[in-house]
């Protein structure tokens, strides 16, 4: 069994790796170049993130937890008012800080309720496991381990009670308009009437507040996409001069698009396994949208995607908002 485990273990690095290099070259191969900010956590990518979350500019996480700490009751009364037993899924858990809160609350009350963590990483699901098995003895979890859509498949095959589906912290802001659109569209499919879904949403605010959780003193955020670089040289056998790339943040009010790029500060090369690629002098590589959201885009997405605006909670400073969809 440890035998096979391991072999489709390293089935799945290889096809990864695959997946990675071509996605890599395909992106630099674009006007402008391109990245893809979901190769930004690699190991040392989540752990900046993680130097993210706590940086003090860095207010969405503390927003949505606000939300889930002190607007447990309100959040409860919109996803799980009956007693109708239900399974709570939550898309990319990763530690599950957030959402701890809201499983303490419901065992407390004595919801009838399985937690169903969905992630990509084996190991932070077991870590997560733990951690809660310790912390809510009680609480019935049933961790599944893979692409979000192939798993909120295996869950309905494995019970068919309601479901009550999480996507926290802004992870929506990083897709394109398209991308968010079939997301919530392949999502509308793998969910029934009845079911609820609650998405996390960066409102649009002062745009300075926004800039700034980007564009941090401590030069986190960069060190945070020039990683992906540095990570493209460890795992692709590649020779980026990190050094000659610098972190330039941009927020359009208007559209709500929070930009990372990076700049190249000179004419230059990189080899990335047998494939040049050259560089102008401040030519740009387009890494990451973070999407803020009005009111109304919310409800466009819902309603363009299947779903209907049941109900929101805002933290108490109203910059971020937890959207019920049924
Ligand atoms: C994970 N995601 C919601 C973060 C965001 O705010 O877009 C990623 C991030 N990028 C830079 N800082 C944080």
């Amino acid at each position: 069994n440890v035998q096979v485990d391991t072999d489709s273990q390293i089935e799945n690095d290889q096809t990864n790796v695959v997946k990675f290099r071509s996605d890599v070259l395909n992106g630099l191969k674009n006007n402008p170049k391109k990245l893809s900010s979901k190769y930004f956590y690699d190991k040392i990518g989540d752990h900046l993130f993680q130097e993210i979350m706590a940086m003090p500019e860095y207010y969405l996480t503390k927003c949505e937890l606000d939300i889930f700490k002190n607007k447990t009751e309100n959040l409860t009364g919109l996803i799980a008012s009956e007693n109708e037993p239900f399974d709570l899924i939550e898309l990319g858990a990763g530690d599950a800080m957030k959402s701890t809160f809201l499983l303490k609350y419901l065992v407390e009350k004595g919801k009838d309720f399985t937690y169903m963590p969905i992630d990509i990483s084996g190991n932070i699901l077991s870590i997560l496991n733990e951690k809660l098995n310790i912390e809510i003895p009680n609480l019935e979890i049933t961790s599944l381990e893979g692409d979000y859509f192939d798993m909120l498949d295996k869950a309905a095959s494995m019970s068919s009670r309601k479901k009550v589906v999480l996507f926290l912290g802004s992870n929506i802001g990083n897709m394109n308009k398209d991308e968010a659109e079939s997301f919530c569209l392949e999502l509308n499919k793998n969910v029934n009437s009845g079911d609820v879904v609650l998405i996390g949403f960066d409102l649009k605010k002062n745009p300075h507040v926004i800039l700034s959780a980007y564009n941090d003193q401590s030069g986190t955020t960069a060190a945070f996409n020039l990683n992906l670089l540095s990570r493209i040289n460890r795992e692709l056998n590649a020779n980026f001069e990190v050094e000659n790339f610098q972190h330039y943040q941009t927020y359009d009010p208007v559209s709500g698009d929070c930009r990372s790029y990076l700049v190249s500060l000179k004419d230059q090369k990189v080899l990335i396994e047998n494939e040049v690629i050259s560089f102008k002098e401040n030519e740009l590589i387009d890494m990451e949208v973070s999407r803020k959201f009005s009111e109304s885009g919310i409800v466009e997405l819902a309603e363009k995607s299947g779903f209907k605006v049941v109900g929101e909670i805002k933290d108490s400073k109203n910059w971020f908002v937890d959207s019920v969809w049924e």
